[in-house]
C-alpha cells in the first residue's frame, strides 16, 4: 500500500508525501489526481486519509426524507424534479397534514428516526411561517427528532419572499427547531457554468455566505457538488477549493456529498462522450479526490440513492465513510432516473457496510453516534 516507487512512477511522489504527512494538497494536486491513469492509486491515498479519520467505521442514519413540493421558481436546466407551476403534470405540493402523516408513519417503527430531512423546490407562495408551523408540529409529535431542512438556496428564497435578511430567516428557523441543513443547491460554483445551468438560483457567493451565516448561529450544514454534466475537472477542483476556504472561515460543514448528475427527464442533454460506463469510475475518483482535497471537512458521503447501492458500497474504499440512510421516499434522484431503491432497512444498510469490510455506526443528523433507541 502506498509504495513509494509506485507513486514515483505515476509522478505522484509529492502528493503521496503530503498525504502521509497530513499536509494540505493544492489545486494543482487535485488536477494531478484527476489526471492519474490508475484510480486505485488515487483511491488508496483517499482510503489512507479516511482510515486516519474514521478507522474502519462507516456510518448511516435512520432517516425519513420529505420532499414537500417540486414546484420551484428556479427552473434549473438539469433538474428533472422541478415543475414550474402546480398545474403542470407531475407537480405536487404536500399539505401540513401530509407531512405530519409521513412523519408519524416513519416514526411508528420500533427503532425511531434519528433525522428528519425536509427539502423541496422554492415554491412561489409558500411562506416561511407555514414551514415554522410544520417544524413546531413535527417537534410536538417527535420532540427529540433532529430536523435537517432547507438548503442555502431555500434560505435565500425565503429571504426574498419575506423581505428579511438571510440571517434572520436562519434565526427564525433555528428558534423553530432547525439543527442542521442539507448541502444541496451548491451545484457547481464556477459563475459562467452556473449561469448556464441555474441562472436564477442563489449565486455561488450567496450560497457560501449563507452557509457561513448558518455556521455562525451554530447550525451545522452539509455541502455538495453536482458533477458529471458540462463541468471540467478544473471547475470541480475550483468548487472543492471554495468549499475548503469557506470551511477555514466558518468551520460548520459536517459532510461533503458529491452528487453525480442523473440524466433522465432532464432538459440538459449530454454529449455522447460524457455518457457511458466510465461514469462509474469517475464517481469513485471524484469521491477520492474530494476526500483528499477537503482536509477540513470530517465526512464524505457516498449517497447510495444517486450512486446506486453497489457503487456507494465500493466508494467506502475510495474515501467515503457514510452512506446516508433509510430515506423511505426519495424523488429528486428517482425523477431523474435513479435505479436505486426508494428506501433501505437498517439491516440492509448494516449488511451493505459489513459486506464491504467496514464496521457500521448508526448516527444522527449531526453525525453523533446513537445507541439503538428502541
Ligand atoms: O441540490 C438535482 C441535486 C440536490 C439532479 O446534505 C441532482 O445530507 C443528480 O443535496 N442528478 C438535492 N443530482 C439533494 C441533496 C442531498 C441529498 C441527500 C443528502 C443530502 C445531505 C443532500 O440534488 C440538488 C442538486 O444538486 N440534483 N437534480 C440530477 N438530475
Amino acid at each position: 500500500m502506498l509504495d513509494a516507487s509506485y507513486y514515483a512512477a505515476l509522478g505522484l511522489s509529492s502528493i503521496r508525501d503530503k498525504v502521509l504527512e497530513g499536509e494540505r494538497l493544492s489545486a494543482a494536486d487535485g488536477l494531478a489526481l484527476f489526471a492519474c491513469p490508475d484510480i486505485t492509486a488515487v483511491g488508496a491515498l483517499a482510503h489512507h486519509v479516511r482510515c486516519r479519520l474514521h478507522g474502519d467505521v462507516a456510518s448511516y442514519v435512520v432517516n425519513r426524507q420529505i420532499n414537500y413540493t417540486n414546484v420551484c421558481v428556479n427552473g434549473c436546466v438539469f433538474c428533472a424534479f422541478r415543475r414550474d407551476s402546480e398545474d403542470e403534470p407531475g407537480a405536487f405540493v404536500l399539505s401540513k397534514e401530509d407531512i405530519l402523516q409521513r412523519l408519524r408513519a416513519a416514526d411508528a417503527t420500533p427503532l425511531k428516526l434519528d433525522e428528519l430531512h425536509i427539502v423541496g423546490g422554492c415554491h412561489p407562495t409558500r411562506r416561511l411561517d407555514w414551514f415554522i408551523d410544520v417544524f413546531r408540529a413535527a417537534r410536538a409529535q417527535c420532540p427529540s427528532l433532529p430536523i435537517k431542512a432547507f438548503t442555502c438556496v431555500e434560505i435565500e428564497h425565503f429571504s426574498r419572499l419575506e423581505g428579511i435578511s438571510t440571517l434572520e430567516v436562519l434565526q427564525r428557523l433555528k428558534e423553530a427547531g432547525l439543527v442542521m441543513m442539507p448541502g444541496g443547491g451548491a451545484e457547481i460554483f464556477d459563475e459562467k457554468l452556473r449561469a448556464e445551468l441555474c441562472p436564477h438560483k442563489a449565486s455561488s457567493e450567496a450560497w457560501l455566505r449563507i452557509a457561513g451565516e448558518a455556521h455562525s448561529l451554530g447550525i451545522k450544514t452539509n455541502c455538495t457538488m453536482l458533477y458529471g454534466h458540462l463541468e471540467t475537472v478544473e471547475q470541480r477542483v475550483d468548487h472543492l477549493c471554495r468549499l475548503r476556504e469557506q470551511q477555514d472561515r466558518s468551520g460548520g460543514f459536517t459532510c461533503f456529498i458529491p452528487l453525480p448528475f442523473l440524466t433522465e427527464n432532464s432538459r440538459l442533454k449530454l454529449p455522447e462522450d460524457k455518457l457511458g460506463p466510465q461514469r462509474g469510475l469517475d464517481q469513485l475518483r471524484t469521491v477520492a479526490v474530494s476526500r483528499l482535497l477537503l482536509d477540513n471537512i470530517p465526512h464524505i458521503k457516498a449517497y447510495w440513492i444517486m450512486m446506486g447501492e453497489k457503487l456507494a458500497q465500493t466508494a467506502l474504499w475510495f474515501g467515503a465513510d457514510d452512506l446516508d440512510g433509510t430515506i423511505v421516499e426519495e424523488r429528486i434522484g428517482h425523477m431523474a432516473g435513479a435505479s436505486s431503491a426508494q428506501g433501505m432497512t437498517i439491516s440492509q444498510l448494516e449488511h451493505m457496510i459489513r459486506e464491504a469490510g467496514f464496521t457500521p455506526l448508526r448516527r444522527n443528523a449531526t453525525f453523533e453516534s446513537v445507541e439503538a433507541n428502541a
